[in-house]
């Protein structure tokens, strides 16, 4: 992975700056973010002479009820992609029409099925039309598809294998304080248990590469597609990268801020749980344990004064250490289960394609 350290990207271009932060899974595990000086530009292009077609790059918009942004969103991305597709989740409003009047594939959902499912929709496309790079960007017009060129360079050069456009780098957007702590807050929980570092873990805004298209696709329902993209990379050992990206906050939130966050962290839970086994159920495991034998030894020490055994000391020890080891073997028991699951899957996807 020593290699992949290797990433430039550009500071900054009089229209645009443009940062790149390589994380990626170093020998021993750890992650690296990298950020080195000097500059190259990927796409060999300054920024406001777009308009330059890509048949590599396919761009991707999930979209519920978008009938109001959809129409120039696709519009200002069919600048910089050859195929645009507009995955309608089931919308009630115009947006399918719209986007299709606008030149985009529109593949529609009959009911609306969630984000992670409409994103599911997009790699499998991306599959078929053996894309080089798919780039997801939010139908909402938050997002400027002039900043396409800037996430899909890393994944162009070979660099990457996902890209996410972070609204935390060089970039300064306005953006309301309380969904800058929410974002954070997420941003913490998904570093934290994913074990793979982003300033910015719930952006709509990234890039894939053809074998991230390949290995991906997602449980998604009901939280944040977006994490458990972050748990996958590190599942799959594939590279991410960071770019600054702009962000606009002009219309007030859809969903109910504080309802939304609660429901990713949920997600984040259910995933650790399932993804992490041994570090859900070793690290408690392991801290029990230890409470266990500390409290063990002034159980003896008790003994060693006043010859009287603390029953009520000793029995908490019995249940600290019974607790302690058999959340351990549970993690042990998970984490072997999971292995065979995913050898399971992997034989499976070898011989169905
Ligand atoms: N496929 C699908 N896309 C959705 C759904 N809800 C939102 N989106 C799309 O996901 C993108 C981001 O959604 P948005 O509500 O703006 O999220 P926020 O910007 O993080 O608050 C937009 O393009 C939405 O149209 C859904 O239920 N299904
Ligand atoms: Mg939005």
């Amino acid at each position: 992975m020593g290699d992949a350290a290797a990433y430039v990207g550009v500071p900054y271009t009089s229209a645009w700056q443009r940062r790149s932060v390589l994380t990626g899974h170093t020998d021993d595990n750890s992650v690296v973010a990298h950020v080195p000086p000097g500059a190259t530009d990927y796409s060999g292009r300054p920024a406001d002479t777009a308009a330059e077609t890509t048949s590599d790059v396919i761009v991707a918009i999930p979209a519920y009820n978008e009938a109001r942004f959809i129409g120039s969103v696709v519009l200002q991305c069919r600048r910089y992609a050859d195929t645009v597709l507009v995955i309608d989740d089931g919308s009630h409003d115009r947006t399918a029409s719209i986007a299709e009047a606008a030149g985009a594939i529109v593949l529609r959902h009959e009911h609306n099925r969630g984000k992670g499912e409409g994103v599911n929709t997009a790699f499998a496309e991306a599959r078929r039309l053996q894309g080089r790079c798919l780039v997801l960007i939010d139908g909402d017009g938050q997002h400027d598809p002039s900043e396409i060129p800037a996430i899909t360079a890393p994944i162009l050069a070979g660099e990457a294998d996902m890209t996410v456009g972070s609204r935390f780098l060089d970039i300064k957007s306005d953006i309301p304080a309380y969904r800058k702590v929410g974002q954070h807050g997420l941003t913490m929980a998904t570093n934290l248990s994913s074990g793979i570092r982003l300033t910015d873990s719930q952006s709509g805004f990234r890039a894939f590469s053809a074998a991230a298209i390949a290995a991906l696709s997602f449980r998604g329902s009901g939280f944040s597609v977006e994490s458990e993209m972050q748990f996958l990379m590190r599942e799959h050992t594939l590279r991410v990268a960071e770019v600054p990206i702009s962000v606009v906050y002009e219309e007030p939130a859809k969903r109910n801020p504080v309802a939304h966050g609660m429901a990713v962290l949920n997600g984040i839970v259910r995933l650790i749980s399932q993804g992490r086994p041994l570090f859900f159920f070793g690290t408690p495991g392991l801290v029990f344990l230890l409470l266990g034998f500390l409290l063990g030894l002034r159980v003896v020490a008790i003994y060693d004064t006043t010859q009287i055994l603390a029953v009520g000391y000793a029995m908490i020890v019995v249940l600290l250490t019974t607790t302690g080891i058999l959340a351990i073997f549970v993690g042990i028991i998970l984490h072997a289960l999971r292995g065979l699951l995913i050898d399971l899957e992997r034989t499976w996807r070898t011989m169905h394609g």
